[in-house]
């Protein structure tokens, strides 16, 4: 098949889920043609069949606001044309998919397929905003086909928007063959000593992750054994964070690492990943500690009890009960044994459900079903 992926080329899950996809079709003989502003950040090396096609933008002192979206669907409309696509993916609602909508329309019966995946915030957020409430539920209702990288996204979806296209579950996945612990990243990260608790949350540090949650949790860890957190990432929650780290009398223990490109050796020195998220679809960062074999402390929102078996691969509690998610944190770092056999299935649950191989032939397969359907 031609596929063109459009996504966010940044560290946010949407683009990287987006483009880990775009590179297993093409290892599995399909062509890819990326489009976005800029090169997806995970699409770092060369590789056959996959191409990469840039937003071009005419900048203008008329534009108050430049009309990237314009721009976007014209690029859309000349690359369906110029190499024949058979189907559009859009990874994200707003506004890549109502763009390729837009594109399809221009090119009048060209019969190419838009399918949209839907991430999360493009629905719990943006989408449910009355700036782009109606466009979303359009995007949505025109699609071929439409997925979501939940059940509970899923059900959200058709709570929020009404919508009666059917929205297929598609979980998130990791090449758990390219993911895995990596030996020597204790010392990589600077905690060599044995005794010394690593916890680790990975984030855009935006309000909806609970960043200072992390924080508050962490210190009550840290009352009770020698710890260390690493925070990856940044955003807008940072100051507060610095904050109650400071409040807390934790900010000696606490290291802010900033946008990291690989966090693979970071969450291989982890012993908890944190991760308390007002809402969360998924959670991409909990399956990528999973696969590092490290088990998960997180909130029971959105997807995350679809992807962390509480008590087994970690621990889930209700948002904001910082009380309850520390208290999870200690039962699993209780003793060695119990971490490490948290941490093995979690490991497990990645590769038995969560695995590329097992997840991108539902895209495939879901891609011939709205083709198809022509
Ligand atoms: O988590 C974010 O804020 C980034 C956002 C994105 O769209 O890039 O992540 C969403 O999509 C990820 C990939 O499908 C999911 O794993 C995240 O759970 C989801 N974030 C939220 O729902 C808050």
């Amino acid at each position: 098949m031609k596929i063109g992926i459009i996504c966010y080329p940044t560290h946010g899950g949407s683009g990287v889920v987006a483009t880990e996809l775009g590179k297993e079709l093409a290892q599995r003989g399909h062509t890819v043609h990326f489009i976005s502003y800029q090169l997806p950040f995970r699409l770092d090396r060369y590789q056959q069949n996959v191409y990469y096609h840039e937003v071009d933008m005419l900048g203008y002192p008329l534009f108050k606001y430049p009309p990237y979206t314009l721009a976007l669907v014209n690029k859309i409309a000349e690359l369906v044309e110029r190499e024949g696509l058979d189907i559009i993916h859009a990874h994200y609602a707003i506004p890549h998919s109502f763009c390729a909508h837009m594109a399809r329309e221009i090119l009048e019966d060209c019969g190419v397929r838009v399918v949209t995946t839907l991430h999360g915030t493009d629905i719990t957020l943006v989408g449910s905003d009355p700036s782009f409430n109606r466009i979303t539920r359009y995007s949505i209702e025109k699609s071929d086909g439409v997925t979501a990288v939940s059940e509970s996204l899923c059900a959200e979806t058709v709570e929020k928007f009404g919508v009666t296209k059917p929205v297929r579950p598609i979980y998130n996945f990791i090449n758990t063959r390219q993911v895995f612990r990596l030996p020597g990243s204790r010392e990589q990260v600077g905690c060599p000593q044995a005794d010394c608790k690593v916890l680790v949350h990975v984030s855009n540090f935006r309000p909806v992750k609970r960043v200072p949650d992390v924080v508050e949790v962490f210190a009550r860890v840290r009352k009770e054994m020698n710890a260390k957190l690493l925070l990856v990432g940044d955003g807008v929650q940072r100051m507060e964070a610095q904050e109650t780290a400071q409040r807390l009398q934790v900010q000696d223990d606490v290291r802010f690492m900033g946008t990291q490109d690989n966090i693979i050796p970071i969450l291989s020195a982890a012993d908890l990943f944190l991760l308390p998220s007002a809402k969360e679809s998924f959670g991409l960062g909990a399956l990528e500690a999973m696969a590092c074999s490290v088990p998960v402390i997180a909130s029971e929102a959105g997807g995350l009890p679809e992807v962390v078996v509480h008590g087994e691969t970690g621990f889930l509690a209700p948002v904001g009960d910082v009380e309850a998610l520390a208290g999870f944190a200690l039962q699993a770092l209780e003793s060695e044994e119990k971490l490490q056999k948290m941490g093995e299935a979690a490991r497990r649950r990645a590769e038995d459900v969560f695995d590329s191989e097992r997840i991108v032939p539902q895209y495939e397969e879901f891609y011939r079903e709205v083709l198809e359907n022509r």
